[in-house]
Parts: structure tokens; C-alpha cells; sequence
């Protein structure tokens, strides 16, 4: 069989994973294809934590399962060797007799990290890892970053005007509201990504001047945590994203002074940086990702800090002529796509 086979199947195996986008925290993304003699004969993904993982879903969905022990399984991620909410998903490729395994990527998480691999060739089984790799490591990226360093993966995503400006200055209150850059297309975008991620973080300039909502209201899925960064713990009375279903944590140096109904306060420490004690505090709660949303004291917070993995940018077609300056951020450019009114790129940290 080609590589060229093996490439197209596992490039099949991730665009069913992604059906599952936002839905399997914290479990990956994962697809899985079945074929025989260069044809599918089953496939499946991961739907949802607790339910089969995608090898069993895509051997479940194979009528002849004679044809298995003449077949060659496929997969973004290493089958699972653990007894988890499910049984070990390399036990039950060995036991229908499949012969050849193809895997996109290594499960890095320490439940599995190699051993799904190991177990399936000390069994005979011939493997093929690592095809097309760069992209199953990127569909699960959030899963990988929060095993491998220990915190989330943190997208910072803003909108700026074609001369550089996040926002016009604002003197009065009356100046209040969000002030677009982007068109509609765009907003519906920003809330597909939304719908993707676990939490979600503006700084307290941000819910004073833009009041957002921060929720998923032009896509299907579920609203993220919603996470305010507030140093001095002052914040208008009543703000809309408390309205929205979810929670709010608001991270702050002076806890006392947060009245607002249904949010839990969290202490931040002044000796040590925000981003990180925001980024830890998330880690140890088991989210995954954090889509950071402004405002500039915020995003450069983090730029400064190091603390990021990806920028989402939108430049607009209009000039503010001054303003609010928007970030600097260094990075390699992994996509850029043009909207009728604006273009986005997205910025990978390659630190
Ligand atoms: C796979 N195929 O489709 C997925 C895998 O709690 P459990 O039993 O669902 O196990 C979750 C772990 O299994 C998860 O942390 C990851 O290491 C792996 N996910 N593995 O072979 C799948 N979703
Ligand atoms: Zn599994």
C-alpha cells in the first residue's frame, strides 16, 4: 500500500474528528477508518467523553468483520491502552486480528504516551506512526499543550484597524459600545471559535467600555467559562455576561470588593504574574484553552509574558487615525483569509 493511501485515510480520519469540535473535553479529537484493499469498510470518531472512542466506533460500523483480520485500521491519535470510562481500545484491535495499524500522531497524555503503540507490536501487529503528524498534532492542540506543559492553550484573538488602532479614544461614558471592525461574517466566525473553547478572558477595561456578553450566540455550542481580569476588583454594578448561562470567575487583587451576583472571585497575588497564576488556576481546573479576547493591557500581558500559542488577528479596511495602539506580536503566519471587511491571519508562537 502507498503512503500516499495511508495519507488520504488519516486526512479522512481528521475530517471526521473535527465533527466533534467543542464537544469532547477533555477527551481528543479523534477519527478512525477501516479499509480493505484500498476501500472503507468503517469509520467513526469521538463524540463525547464517556462515549466509545472513534476504533470502536469504526470497527462497531464494519457489517463483515470477517474482512478486519485483512484490514488496516486508521487513526489520528495512538489507540488507548488504559482502562479508562472505556476498555483499551489496542486489546480490542488485537482482538478482532487486524493486521496494520496506522496512527497520525502519539497520545502524549500520561495515560497512554506510547504504550497503545507498544502494546499493538508486541502483539504482532504491524504499525505505521506518524502520518501526517503536523496536522494531528494541531487538531488536538489543546489536548497536547494541556498535558505537555501543564496549562492551557491560550489564543488571543482581536481586531484591528487597517492603521494599527484596537479601539478610537474614548472620553466619555456616553462613548460606550462596541466600536466594529469586522463584519458580520466575522462575529459569526469569533463565535464558532467560541463554541470550541473551554474558557474564555477580557480584562476589565473591556467589560467597562464593550460590556460583551462573551457567549455563543451565532453558533451551536456550549458558552465557555467566562473569565474576567480585574486587578483592582472595581467593576460596574451590573454587566451583561452575568445574564448569560455559565459561570464567571474574576481574578482580582481584592476579592472583598466584588459585588456582583453569580461570579466566584479569585485571589491573584501581586508577587507573581497574572497570566501565569490565571494560566495555572485553569490547568489544575482542567480546562484545556483560553480564548483571550482584550483588551490591549491584557494581550500584551500575556505577548510580554510568553505566555500564548496562537494569535487570531483581523485587520480592518477603515484608519482610526489615533487610539488605542494594538499589540506587536511575533510569530510565524500560519493562514491568512480575506473578508469583505477585513482580512484575518492567524500567528503561531514558535517559542
Ligand atoms: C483513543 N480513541 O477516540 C479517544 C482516545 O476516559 P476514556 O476511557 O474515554 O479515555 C480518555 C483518554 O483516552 C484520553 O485522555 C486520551 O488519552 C484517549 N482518547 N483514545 O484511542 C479515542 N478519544
Ligand atoms: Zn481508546
Amino acid at each position: 500500500m502507498t503512503g500516499e493511501t495511508d495519507l488520504k485515510f488519516i486526512h479522512r480520519c481528521l475530517e471526521l474528528a473535527s465533527r466533534a469540535e467543542g464537544n469532547t473535553y477533555p477527551n481528543p479529537l479523534v477519527g478512525s477508518v477501516i479499509a480493505h484493499e484500498g476501500v472503507i469498510i468503517g469509520e467513526g470518531f469521538h463524540r463525547k467523553a464517556g462515549e466509545p472512542h472513534a476504533e470502536v466506533v469504526a470497527i462497531e460500523s464494519v457489517g463483515n468483520k470477517e474482512l478486519l483480520s485483512t484490514s488496516t485500521l486508521y487513526v489520528n491519535l495512538e489507540p488507548c491502552s488504559h482502562f479508562g470510562k472505556t476498555p483499551p481500545c489496542a486489546d480490542l484491535i488485537i482482538s478482532h486480528n487486524i493486521p496494520r495499524i496506522v496512527v497520525g500522531t502519539k497520545d502524549t497524555s500520561e495515560k497512554v504516551s506510547g504504550r497503545g503503540i507498544e502494546k499493538l507490536r508486541s502483539s504482532g501487529c504491524s504499525v505505521i506512526a506518524g502520518v501526517a503528524e503536523e496536522e494531528c498534532r494541531r487538531i488536538n492542540r489543546r489536548f497536547f499543550t494541556f498535558h505537555e506543559k501543564k496549562r492551557p492553550y491560550i489564543t488571543l484573538k482581536w481586531a484591528e484597524s487597517s492603521d494599527g488602532f484596537l479601539d478610537i479614544n474614548r472620553s466619555s461614558e456616553s462613548a460606550a459600545g462596541i466600536n466594529w471592525i469586522t463584519g458580520k461574517p466575522e462575529r459569526i466566525l469569533v463565535h464558532k471559535w467560541r463554541a470550541s473553547e473551554q474558557s474564555i478572558l477580557v480584562g476589565a477595561g473591556t467589560v467597562r467600555i464593550d460590556d460583551p456578553e462573551l457567549n455563543v450566540r451565532e453558533w451551536k455550542g456550549s458558552n465557555p467559562l467566562r473569565v474576567i481580569l480585574c486587578g483592582s476588583g472595581r467593576l460596574p454594578e451590573d454587566i451583561a455576561m452575568i445574564h448569560s448561562e455559565g459561570s464567571t470567575i474574576i481574578f482580582t487583587c481584592f476579592p472583598e470588593k466584588i459585588n456582583l451576583p453569580d461570579v466566584i472571585p479569585v485571589k491573584l497575588n501581586d508577587h507573581e504574574l497574572a497570566a501565569l497564576q490565571i494560566s495555572n488556576f485553569l490547568y489544575e481546573s482542567d480546562l484545556q484553552s483560553l480564548l483571550i479576547e482584550g483588551g490591549r493591557q491584557v494581550l500584551e500581558h500575556f505577548i510580554t509574558s510568553g505566555i500564548w500559542d496562537e494569535a487570531r488577528v483581523f485587520r480592518g479596511k477603515t484608519k482610526f487615525g489615533e487610539g488605542i495602539k494594538a499589540p506587536e506580536i511575533r510569530g510565524t503566519s500560519y493562514l491568512k483569509q480575506e473578508f469583505s471587511s477585513s482580512s484575518l491571519e492567524i500567528i503561531i508562537n514558535d517559542k
